[in-house]
């Protein structure tokens, strides 16, 4: 009485097919070139000042894993596309997923305080 039907069964078979194609779907969208190509770069934030990993990176998506390394609570922020990390407190962490569209030198800051005036801020340079 409990065993599946001939015909659930198919139905079944039929649902983890159209699965696989819409699984395949999604992927295949997101291969564009722009999208491929992600850069990862490793932010250190200490009083006050940022050590990057990488100080060029080229055009399209960057990770930025950002580690408070500090004393003091800090932000790793790229005021010109309005990207930060929340507020990082001593010893936490996050990552910050940005795309850059088009070459060039990208200002970032820690707008906590005074921590600019203090040095920390720097370019990034993003190139084609
Ligand atoms: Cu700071």
């Amino acid at each position: 009485m409990l065993s599946p039907s001939p015909s659930s069964a198919r139905a079944f078979v039929w649902a983890a097919a159209v699965a696989c194609v819409a699984a395949v779907v999604a992927t295949s969208a997101n291969a564009s070139p722009q999208a491929a190509r992600v850069t990862r770069v490793t932010v250190g934030m200490v009083e006050y000042k940022f050590h990057l990993s990488r100080n060029k990176v080229p055009k399209g998506t960057v990770v930025f894993t950002v580690v408070n390394k500090g004393e003091l609570a800090h932000i790793f922020g790229i005021p010109s596309l309005h990207k930060m990390t929340p507020l990082l407190q001593p010893g936490r962490r996050s990552t910050l997923r940005v795309t850059f569209r088009k070459p060039g030198k990208i200002y970032y800051i820690c707008p906590v305080g005074a921590h600019v005036q203090f040095g920390m801020a720097g370019n990034l340079r993003v190139t084609r």
